[in-house]
């Protein structure tokens, strides 16, 4: 069995996690997992004393004791102590990018769940998260031969494209390959077999 000094606090279905999961893959570096059920509902002490803001991942590194929140950080953490390529400056601004239509898109979803969709502001809202998200991922595929290699930006994106279609938030793939979008079906199919996308399917967990 497996152990590491490298923990990962996390859930089964949050775009930000699975990030670091594709990324530890990839990277061949053995990290342990320990997955949290409904914590938007539920304050876990576990998360809290790590991280104030109650978000995951988390990661924690008993043997270094370092303590890290926020994937994009954890990537950096983990590319400083691994001696992988650090992000150019061009991937930063991507992810920026990917970033805030990640988020967009969590707060569409808890939109929804509360019904906020339905009265006049809560649709005020909506319009402007699904425009920025619109926007985005519009010049995100205008790029998209920017996202050729394997790397923390592309993996990011995938988990993105891909938990976007599972929660239907944004419907990007619209009538198939020959949607506007068509770059991100290529994208994504080229990327389905790489290492731990399919065994972190959020599907898997319903
Ligand atoms: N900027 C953070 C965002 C993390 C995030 O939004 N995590 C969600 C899961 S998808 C979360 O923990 N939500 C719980 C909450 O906001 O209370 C990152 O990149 O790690």
């Amino acid at each position: 069995m497996n152990s590491s000094s490298i923990k990962i606090l996390g859930t089964l279905y949050s775009p930000f996690v699975r990030r670091i999961l594709l990324f530890t893959a990839h990277h061949k570096i053995v990290v342990d997992t320990k997955f949290f059920t409904n914590i938007l509902d539920n304050k876990f002490p576990e998360i809290l004393q790590n991280n104030p803001a109650h978000q995951v991942p988390i990661l924690i590194d008993e043997k270094d004791q370092k303590t890290i929140y926020d994937s994009r950080l954890i990537a950096m953490y983990l590319m400083d102590k691994f001696h992988i390529n650090k992000f150019t400056f061009e991937e930063e601004q991507f992810l920026y990018l990917i970033n805030l239509v990640n988020d967009s898109a969590v707060q569409l979803l808890l939109h929804e769940r509360h019904g906020l969709s339905s009265i006049e502001g809560g649709k005020k809202i909506k319009i402007k998260l699904l425009e920025r998200i619109e926007n985005s991922l519009t010049y995100i595929h205008q790029n998209i031969n920017q996202f050729e290699n394997w790397n923390f930006c592309s993996i990011s994106l995938y988990c993105l494209l891909d938990w976007i279609t599972f929660r239907k938030i944004y419907d990007w793939e619209c009538e198939g390959s020959e949607s506007k979008f068509s770059g991100f079906h290529h994208f994504m199919k080229k990327n389905t077999s790489q290492l731990n996308v399919s065994e972190t399917n959020p599907r898997n967990f319903i």
